[in-house]
């Protein structure tokens, strides 16, 4: 049996200039959130990480090196171990030595960012099986068909559910549910409510790297969709909502300017905005019921000592 395998679900091209056209056809306009984790907004995603403002991958992070053997305890080892949107499979590397899963199921969106992850990670890995899938997790969750039989435990670091809405937070944890089948587990790493001015410095580092990435859509629509417009005609916004209980990311329009993709014409008005991103941020309590609502009960979970972010660890039921 191959030790690594590559397999591509990937979403058929296209997909992008689909999705804008129907965002900007909306009266508030908006481009779906995974739009941004192309090659390089994965990249500048990883550079975001490194932002002393950004504190979830640090404070995961360490949490992750803390409880690595009380997982274990909980999880046993020999699991298959999936991980969608496993990016530069940086946290994974915390919890594999503790973990010793039978293979590990890296997934995302973007296939060359995955690939080189991937290369790297089965060379400080020798023992461990990889079968990495190019999927768009918001879709589905496709298991290679190389993937050994075996419990599985499905690893969602980072918070990422956050991009999710409530509803699609829903809808992905019984998708993740259906996956991890009966003796399945979750690990899921998810930030918390808390302190409004913390939130806010998260999303508006002072190097201005988050606004990089958020500009990154400009970048793509002009280099992708031949849309003509400027980099510099956009401004990113990024502040917690209270109400919604999520970080909303914008990109607001300096003036006034018409973007034509296709043959199709979408004015914005100088101050207008499109709606890019949100990161929901969740009670532990509010999480643990929206899990049980898609069939998860509750191992345990971790909250730090400032109340910065939690994991969680579950079980079918
Ligand atoms: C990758 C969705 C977890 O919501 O914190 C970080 C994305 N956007 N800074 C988050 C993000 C701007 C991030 N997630």
């Amino acid at each position: 049996m191959e030790n690594v395998t590559y397999s591509d679900y990937k979403p058929k091209t296209g997909s992008f200039r689909d999705a804008v056209i129907n965002g900007l056809s909306s009266d508030q306009k908006f481009i779906p959130a995974k739009y941004l984790y192309n090659e390089r907004g994965s990249r500048l995603f990883d550079k975001i990480c490194e932002q002393p403002e950004y504190y979830p991958p640090s404070v995961e992070r360490r949490m992750l090196a803390q409880l690595k053997e009380e997982i274990a305890s909980l999880t046993g080892t020999g699991r298959i171990l999936l991980e969608p949107g496993a990016g530069n499979a940086a946290k994974v590397r915390l919890i594999l030595d503790a973990l010793r899963p039978a293979a590990f199921v890296p997934m995302d969106i973007s296939f060359d960012y995955l690939k080189s992850a991937t290369r790297k990670l089965v060379k400080e890995y020798p023992w461990l099986p990889v079968h990495a899938a190019c999927v768009d997790y918001t879709h589905s969750l496709p298991i290679p068909e190389q993937v050994p039989a075996g419990p599985r435990l499905l690893f969602f670091p980072g918070s990422s559910l956050g991009n999710f809405d409530p509803q699609e937070a829903g809808d992905f944890l019984a998708m993740a549910r259906d996956t991890v089948r009966e003796d399945g587990m979750l690990l899921i790493g998810v930030d918390t409510k808390k302190n409004e001015s913390l939130l806010n410095a998260a999303y508006n580092d002072a190097a201005g790297v988050t606004a990089e990435f958020n500009l990154n859509l400009v970048h793509r629509m002009r280099n992708e969709l031949d849309v003509d417009c400027n980099l510099d005609s956009f401004e990113h916004q990024a502040f917690y909502n209270a109400d919604a209980g999520r970080i909303e990311m914008h990109l607001v329009s300096k003036r006034k300017q018409e973007l034509r993709i296709n043959g199709h014409r979408f004015s914005l008005d100088a101050g207008e905005s499109l709606h890019t991103e949100n990161s929901y941020k969740y009670l532990p309590e509010e999480f643990i019921s929206l899990a049980s609502s898609s069939g998860f009960q509750e191992i345990k979970h971790w909250v730090d000592s400032d109340g910065l972010f939690a994991i969680y660890l579950f079980e079918s039921c």
